[in-house]
């Protein structure tokens, strides 16, 4: 009791400017970070657009500035390939040479892909479908304003539901040849969540060959390269990429050769909740019955997928790796897709929220905030500072407070909410914390913090407001 009111006390200092009603200090980040039409995820490590990061970047400009936020969302959807993918990189010609690797050069994909824009360059990768979700909460955020604003939204919405329709059918059809209703990933990039021993045992079926030479530029902008995936595990990401590029990122033939094929139930818990918000988007646009019967069927089979990863044993929900056939048993957030999808039995419910109070993540008693580390402490492959491997995730954090809102865990969503304001208000909008410490790590302006904190604080003590989906 006590230390929920110590974190209420401290969630009380990120608060909403009374003239604006926005905080002026997460707002000025996104500011810093802002370009001509899209917002960086970090001052200098990440100087391209991020498909994941844009998301929550428009999610949380929608309480800003609108135009803004849709304007995010219409920069990175240019980019989209033909073929549906938004790419997890779009390279902004602008950026300081060699500030980031592996380029727009290495990935080569205009050059290898007829899908793929030539213009700006992207990578060949795609990241968690967000989008829908932002673009839904843009239409929360106009509702009730002026009729010029509605209308503003409206077209945006209708502009953008074909792009959005294409892009969640590529992940369903491409990405998931079995219609099992998970998405495969390529490449631990894919996931969003790199380092994380989620992918431990896909990477050591990875043999590295003869790999062009690099140089990291990650590491010229971090203060401790050990927070940061190791060589070794670069070696393998740029590996998988060159197997990408042999392909020619044709679908069916890195089915076929790619070395890393891996059923990413985080991913796919994200792409159901899309759906569903999707599914709202379809009654403002008037889509035709025979698209919502579509989203609806693969929100089903989305559900379904996810149900069949469940681990008993664990309460949590497991990534797959296609080429050896089994699960990936360690517990990371990721196990918490089951709550993200949504629509869970009362005792499954029960048995994630039973997961999620355990030592193994929020309920650990050395924890400075009652935050799930991103990794359990109690995993061989934890480390509390490397990055997906044990750090604290604001987004990741955002997730399950909007999950358990969903679920109508109004209480525990209000707990989740003051302690994820709690670790911001102390440790600014860092792009990772160490759990037991709260030292923040990464990034110290990192944009998709900022937003989800703008999010969070716009929803008011009253956690349920301006969420409703
Ligand atoms: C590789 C931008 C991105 C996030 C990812 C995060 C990290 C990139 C990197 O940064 O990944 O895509 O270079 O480490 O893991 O989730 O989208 O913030």
């Amino acid at each position: 009791m006590e230390r929920n009111q110590n974190a209420e006390d401290a969630a009380g200092q990120l608060r909403a400017d009374g003239a604006s009603g926005v905080n002026p200090l997460a707002a000025g980040v996104l500011r810093r970070n802002g370009l001509k039409s899209w917002t960086k995820p970090a001052p200098s490590l990440y100087p391209h657009q991020w498909s994941w990061d844009s998301a929550f970047i428009a999610l949380g400009l929608a309480h800003v500035d609108n135009s803004r936020a849709t304007q995010e969302l219409e920069t990175l959807f240019a980019s989209q390939w033909s073929n549906g993918k938004v790419p997890h990189i779009v390279f902004d010609p602008e950026a300081p040479p060699r500030s980031y690797f592996p380029d727009a050069e290495r990935w080569s994909s205009s050059a290898l892909s007829e899908y793929a824009p030539s213009s700006p360059h992207t990578s060949g990768l795609c990241q968690p479908p967000v989008h829908a979700i932002a673009v839904w909460r843009i239409w929360e955020t106009s509702r009730g304003q002026e009729e010029r604003r509605v209308e503003a939204s409206r077209r945006f919405l209708r502009a953008n539901y074909p792009r959005l329709l294409s892009w969640h059918r590529y992940l369903m059809t491409a990405r998931d040849p079995e219609g099992s209703g998970l998405v495969t990933i390529y490449h631990p990039w894919e996931s969003g969540t790199d380092n994380s021993p989620r992918w431990d045992g896909a990477l050591q079926g990875v043999t590295v060959g003869d790999l062009p030479p690099y140089v990291r530029r990650d590491l010229q902008h971090v203060s401790d390269p050990s927070h940061r995936p190791t060589n070794g595990e670069y070696d393998r990401y740029l590996w998988l990429l060159e197997s990408l590029k042999r392909a020619r990122y044709e679908e069916s033939d890195i089915y076929r050769s790619h070395p890393f094929l891996v059923k990413d139930v985080l991913f796919s818990a994200i792409l159901v909740a899309a759906n569903e918000a999707l599914l709202n988007i379809t009654a403002v646009v008037d889509a035709s019955g025979e698209d919502r019967a579509l989203i609806q069927a693969w929100i089903e089979r989305g559900r379904q997928g996810i149900d069949g990863s469940w681990d008993a044993g664990l309460g949590l929900a497991l990534d797959r790796d296609l080429w050896r056939d089994e699960p990936a048993r360690v517990r990371t957030v990721a196990g918490f897709a089951p709550l993200i999808s949504g629509g869970l039995a009362p005792e499954k419910l029960q048995a994630q929220l039973r997961a999620l109070d355990s030592p193994h993540f929020a309920g650990n008693p050395d924890l400075q905030w009652k935050l799930p580390p991103s990794t359990s402490p109690g995993e061989r492959g934890f480390h509390p500072r490397s990055y997906w491997r044990g750090p604290t995730w604001p987004v990741a954090n955002w997730l399950l407070w909007w999950s358990l809102l969903r679920a109508g865990e109004r209480d525990r969503a209000s707990t989740l909410r003051a302690e994820i304001l709690a670790q911001l208000a102390h440790g600014g909008f860092a792009e990772y914390f160490e759990p037991f410490t709260g030292e923040p790590l990464g990034s110290r302006e990192q944009s998709w913090t900022a937003a989800v904190a703008l999010d969070l604080i716009a929803a008011g003590d009253n956690a349920g407001n301006g969420t409703g989906q």
